[in-house]
């Protein structure tokens, strides 16, 4: 178990630049042992050991840096280890950038039907087969340094929003105390544990919890627990109010977050890192991210439309094909279809943060994210 060519080391996080001009916003790297990452950076997600519909080779044309796997998934197929005598993930899917995976918590109590949470951890049962399983903070990190991912995430629960104060704090308290049995787990050879903070919307919930996390000394910290059905609004305000309680000597991680808008907002408060199955998502749905907003390819509209899906886009897809034969691919359900058009979301994703950290480098953030809000908030209306 293990793959052998993968140098020993934890990230280190070299924070290069803050914004000049009336923002949050950082210039950092993140040093893997797979080599650097730009941040702020958007993480396309590849739940499975695949970024759906699109390659290695695809990912690394698109200039992705680091994708993300999930713990939940692997473990129940094709199970970790067999990942892990493969040579571990990385080789196993022929991915030799960074990557990071998540703990298996949040969709353990977002995906199954069927769990119980207790002071060990979660038992549940597959989404596949309805076979039993558990997870607790110290299988969690053994499934992650099995599968080796450069950053691995502590396990955590993300209680729903519905659930009141009460309930919150208790699980807070656990999460700590999870917190703690991860890193008693953790072997500190070549995955990064990263802790996350909960709290929901309430501010002195995140306060306290934050100050219970960091005063674990790790190599990153998260925000857990936002874009769980709250409004765009009260996210932003959240992240606002709690990405400046995490060191700032530390990559900052927003899980599970966001849409364009999202990025670029929660960037302004000091977020370094973000991850969604939006772009990808979207665009197996057929809704497709461009400089205009966005865009339904199998409108009618759209028929006999030689344009490119977005002409200020570089992306293949739109360096090669019309909205015309895009929407007649989407109609005939055709697999390429899909690759296309996820290849052009993941683009659009990746080259936004790239426009970002262009922006904050110099200095110019504060304008950047004006700009770019204003443009949003036009195409909507
Ligand atoms: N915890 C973990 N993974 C997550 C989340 C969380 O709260 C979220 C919430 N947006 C997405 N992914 N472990
Ligand atoms: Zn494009």
């Amino acid at each position: 178990k293990g793959d052998t060519r993968v140098p020993p080391g934890l990230v280190r996080f070299e924070l290069l630049h803050e914004d000049a001009s009336g923002t949050k916003a950082r210039r950092g790297r993140l040093h893997t042992p797979h080599g650097p990452i730009e941040t702020p950076i958007f993480m396309p997600v590849g739940t499975v050991g695949s970024v759906k519909g699109v390659g290695p080779d695809d990912l690394k044309t698109l200039d992705a840096q680091i994708i993300l796997g999930n713990t939940y998934h692997l473990m129940l197929r094709p199970g970790e280890p067999l990942v892990g005598e493969m040579g571990g993930l990385h080789r196993f899917i022929s991915w030799d950038r960074p990557m990071l995976t998540d703990s298996g918590g949040f969709q353990v109590f977002s995906l199954s039907e069927k769990r119980k949470i207790t002071e060990e951890g979660a038992a549940f049962q597959s989404h596949l087969d309805g076979s039993r399983h558990s997870l607790s903070p110290e299988r969690s990190i053994e499934i992650q340094e099995t599968l080796g991912a450069d950053v691995i995430m502590a396990f955590d629960e993300c209680p729903p929003s519905t659930e009141d104060r009460a309930y919150l704090e208790k699980s807070l308290a656990r999460t700590t105390r999870w917190l703690h049995r991860c890193v008693k787990a953790w072997s500190r050879e070549r995955s990064s544990l990263f802790g996350i903070v909960q709290g929901g919307l309430h501010e002195d919930l995140r306060k306290r919890h934050a100050e219970e996390i960091c005063a674990v000394d790790l190599p990153g910290y998260a925000l857990g627990g936002y874009s769980v059905g709250e409004a765009p609004e009260a996210m932003h305000a959240g992240v606002a109010y709690s990405a400046p309680l995490l060191p700032r000597d530390k990559p900052r991680y927003l899980m599970g977050v966001g849409t364009p808008l999202d990025l670029v907002t929660c960037v302004e408060q000091g977020v370094d890192m973000f991850d969604c199955v939006l772009p990808t998502r979207c665009a197996r749905n057929g809704l497709l991210f461009t400089s205009e907003g966005k865009l339904v390819i199998r409108n009618a509209a759209y028929a006999r439309d030689p344009r490119p899906v977005d002409p200020a886009c570089s992306c293949y897809t739109c360096r090669t094909f019309s909205r015309s034969y895009l929407r007649h691919l989407f109609a005939a359900g055709e697999i390429l279809a899909m690759r296309l058009n996820t290849l052009h979301n993941l683009h659009y994703f990746l080259d936004l943060m790239a426009q970002v950290r262009r922006a904050i480098a110099e200095d110019r953030f504060a304008a950047f994210a004006r700009d770019f809000r204003a443009k949003a908030v036009a195409q909507e209306a």
